[in-house]
């Protein structure tokens, strides 16, 4: 006997809908049966891969932790909730006496960004914490698109999305979403769509180091330079202009006179050569934009983690305005989603607001970047870290210059990870708490709703009941620990709880943004009383969205709508025409020459050539950021760790197919099999992330070298000071050479 029930998978952004077919009988090793594609839910119309299938064996993976562990002797063992807790709050509390609370620091890993119990719960520890010691996996992804953001709209979350379905010029830039399934942008079945574009006469072009599988669907795909992206767009600027562009009319800007005439004074007379694309083609885009109706930009992890990441995602909208395409249909628009966050009272922007201790790094969005985390831990004095909470993440393998940052972790006072595995990071902590699995909790996604290629509205509730404390209770037991220097009893966690949604209530209602401003924060309480957890936010923010019944208000959305639609709640097609509502600046214009970028655009002129080969990175279908890498279902392809060499350059160091090499940068070394392919640019080279050379982390993990190690932490974006994984300057060599050289 099986039943079926409906899913939303929370692993990438394809956010791709279930069937999940379940045995009746209580066996907790077959609990699931098959995982296939949901046909019927509005948003992936029937869209799924490997990794969504793999989700049966992550649920009753005997790998998976289902119980806390803590050191005891230089060992992780078994260890019950009451005293991993217990544990956390001796030593936390000693942190804090001795060092202040500056010394605590927290890392939030990616999974966080797709799981609101962890994002919400956490949220509360980090939000009390009392140090601005606060990382995130932001500052190794997209952080230098949210401050372009920030600067250019006031608002760190408008983020814009190409209109897949009506554009008839799509130029991609830096991602692959034929790969990734899409990144800040939610987008399931990008193939087909990709595909109607250009069966509908459109065109897709692709501007990457290698010929990526986006690329290999493309009308056109242009070989870059890494890191020369920058140069690209400002020749496009100039030729947008030189052709008459202007800036539309219906725009409310300012600085663009400054910006234009700062942009017009750049000598751009070696772009060709240092971009490696001909100037013919340099032209031909530019008239491909101009000619378009509704061309549009995007661009994602290559134009981030890069040396000009705030740079260039700052210029790919200046491109979209150029052109009229922002904000209107077929362009860039700004996707809407049914649950509304409470807006932060508007105080100036988000950014430089203090800095880090040693390296005066920004703080951007609330944060410091990962470049400055290991220094941070290694310099005495006063707010050194000593103690690090890090929620769903592996800095070892994800942060850079991981074998510095390793060396870091293992001189804390105390590192608790939340992580439902043992990994490269949690390996070293004193105490790991683990979360649910998957299918143990419910999902909203209430970050990345906003990024939708369509407006809906999804929820999926819990498929099993809980085995052990749900994410959000976790991050409330930590807050409550960290803020009260004990662990709560039922009861105390219970009115903890309550007090953290009666704070979230009256944000709401102070919000003068929201239609909950100026109601009665009790009256809230009270509708959203029958939900528990987490799902009282839920129910909050949905009730108070945009198609949100407003509490009594009209007819709208409530989370039980949600819970009654399993195949998700159709809002209609993204539409344009709403900057005046995301446009978060004082005077309401888009501010097109912030100092921040003004100063950056000056600093070009000193920016110097990466000599030798430069590494940049990729993903597979198959393998998740760092982890999964463990599951049958998902190792048992074709070797994916090797790295990627041009004919020519191979040629020119003699190395072979298949042959070991050694990787050399100013931090590391390590060792990859080589594979020569005119997929990548000459004088670039290659590798995934999310490897790791350890032998004895999870049994079955598959093995390959740690991207990171290779990448130096003082290689920053400086805006953003997000460290620049990409263009990274390498040596490689053969084994037998790099053996007898050293
Ligand atoms: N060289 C290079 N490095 C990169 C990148 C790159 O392109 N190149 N990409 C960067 C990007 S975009 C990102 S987002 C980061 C990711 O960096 P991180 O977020 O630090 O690392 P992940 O590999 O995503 O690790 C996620 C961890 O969360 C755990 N986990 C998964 N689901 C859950 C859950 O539901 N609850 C809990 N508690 N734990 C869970 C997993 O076991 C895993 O250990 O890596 C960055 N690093
Ligand atoms: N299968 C799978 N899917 C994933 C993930 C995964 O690990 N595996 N991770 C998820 C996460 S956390 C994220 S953030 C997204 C990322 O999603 P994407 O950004 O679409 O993914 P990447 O494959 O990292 O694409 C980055 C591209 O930038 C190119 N590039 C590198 N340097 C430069 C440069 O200087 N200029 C230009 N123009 N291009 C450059 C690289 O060659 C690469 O093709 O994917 C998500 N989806
Ligand atoms: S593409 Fe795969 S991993 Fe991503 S949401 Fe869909 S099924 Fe899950
Ligand atoms: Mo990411």
């Amino acid at each position: 006997m099986t039943q079926r029930v409906h899913r939303i998978c929370s692993i990438c952004e394809a956010g791709c809908g279930l069937e999940v077919e379940l045995a009746t009988t209580p066996d907790a090793d077959a609990r699931v049966v098959s995982i296939r594609a949901n046909d019927a839910d509005v948003f992936s119309e029937g869209h799924v891969c490997a990794k969504g299938i793999a989700l049966k064996q992550l649920d009753a993976d005997p790998d998976r932790l289902r119980q806390p562990l803590i050191r005891d002797g230089g060992e992780l063992r078994p260890a019950s909730w009451e005293e991993a807790f217990a544990f956390i709050a001796d030593r936390l509390q000693w942190v804090r006496a001795t060092h202040g609370p500056q010394a605590v620091a927290a890392y939030i890993g990616n999974p966080t960004a797709h799981n609101i119990g962890l994002s919400m719960g956490l949220g509360a520890f980090v939000r009390n914490m009392g140090s601005t010691h606060v990382y995130s996996a932001g500052s190794v992804d997209q952080l230098p698109k949210q401050l372009a953001s920030e600067l250019m709209f006031g608002n760190d979350m408008a983020i814009p999305v190409p209109d897949i379905q009506h554009t008839d010029c799509l130029v991609v830039i830096g991602a692959n979403p034929a790969v990734s399934n899409g990144s800040l942008w939610m987008v399931p079945k990008i193939r087909d769509k990709l595909r109607a574009l250009h069966a509908r006469g459109g065109r897709l072009v692709v501007i990457d180091p290698r010929r990526t599988e986006t690329a290999r669907l493309a009308d056109e795909h242009l070989f870059i330079q890494p890191g020369t992206d920058v140069y690209l767009l400002l020749v496009l600027i100039k030729q947008l202009l030189a052709l008459g562009r202007e800036m539309p009319a219906r725009y409310q800007i300012r600085g663009w006179s400054e910006l234009k005439q700062t942009v017009q004074g750049i000598d751009l007379a070696q772009v060709s050569t240092r971009t490696g694309i001909p100037e013919a083609q340099l032209q031909a885009l530019a008239s491909t934009l101009n000619r378009a109706t509704s061309p549009v930009l995007y661009g994602r992890v290559g134009t981030t983690v890069q040396k000009h990441g705030t740079l260039v995602s700052f210029l790919i909208e200046v491109v979209n305005l150029l052109t009229g395409s922002l904000d209107r249909q077929g362009g860039a628009l700004f996707p809407e989603q049914a649950y509304a966050a409470a807006q932060r009272p508007s105080g100036g922007l988000q950014y430089a607001r203090y800095q880090s201790r040693v390296s005066g790094y920004p703080e951007v969005l609330g944060q410091l970047p990962v470049a400055a985390l290991a220094e941070e831990i290694e310099t005495p004095g006063q707010g050194q870290v000593r103690a690090l909470v890090c929620i769903a993440g592996n800095p070892v393998i994800s942060n850079p210059d991981s074998d510095r940052l390793q060396r870091a972790l293992q001189t804390l006072d105390l590192l608790v990870c939340v992580d439902i595995y043992v990994n490269e990071t949690s390996g070293l902590a004193d105490v790991i708490l683990p979360g649910t699995s998957i299918f143990e909790d419910s999902h909203y996604d209430s970050f990345l709703g906003s990024m939708g290629w369509r407006n809906v509205a999804r929820y999926s509730p819990p498929v099993f009941a809980p085995t052990q404390p749900r994410e959000w209770d976790i991050g409330l037991t930590l807050g409550f620990i960290n803020q009260h220097g004990e662990v709560p009893d039922d009861r105390q966690l219970r009115a903890y709880e309550d007090e953290v949604v009666a704070g979230a209530v009256s944000a709401y209602c102070q919000d003068q943004q929201n239609p909950l401003f100026g109601r009665d924060v009790q009256e809230i309480l009270g509708a959203i009383e029958p939900e528990a957890g987490v799902e009282r936010l839920l129910d909050l923010g949905v009730r108070a969205g945009k198609w949100g019944d407003h509490f009594g208000r009209r007819e709208g959305l409530t989370l039980q709508t949600l819970i009654d639609t399993p195949n998700g709640v159709d809002l209609g097609e993204v539409r344009g025409g709403r900057l005046a509502e995301v446009v978060q600046t004082p005077d309401g214009c888009i501010d097109l020459a912030p100092s921040v970028i003004m100063q950056a655009l000056q600093a070009l002129a000193d920016d110097a050539e990466a000599p030798g080969l430069q590494l940049v990175g990729r993903r597979s279908v198959n393998t998740n950021n760092s982890w999964l890498h463990n599951l049958a279902a998902l190792n048992q392809v074709r070797q994916v760790c090797v790295l990627e060499i041009h004919p020519a350059d191979a040629k020119r160091l003699e190395i072979r197919d298949g042959e070991q090499v050694e990787v050399r940068s100013a931090v590391a070394a390590v060792s990859v099999p080589a594979k020569v392919t005119e997929a990548v640019a000459p004088g670039v080279v290659c590798l995934p992330h999310g490897f790791s050379e350890s032998t004895d982390i999870l049994p079955g993990q598959s093995k390959g070298a740690n991207y990171n190690r290779l990448v130096s932490a003082s290689a920053i974006d400086g805006p953003s000071a997000t460290v620049a994984l990409n263009g990274v300057p390498v040596e490689v060599m053969r084994r037998a050479s790099a053996q007898t050289t050293g």
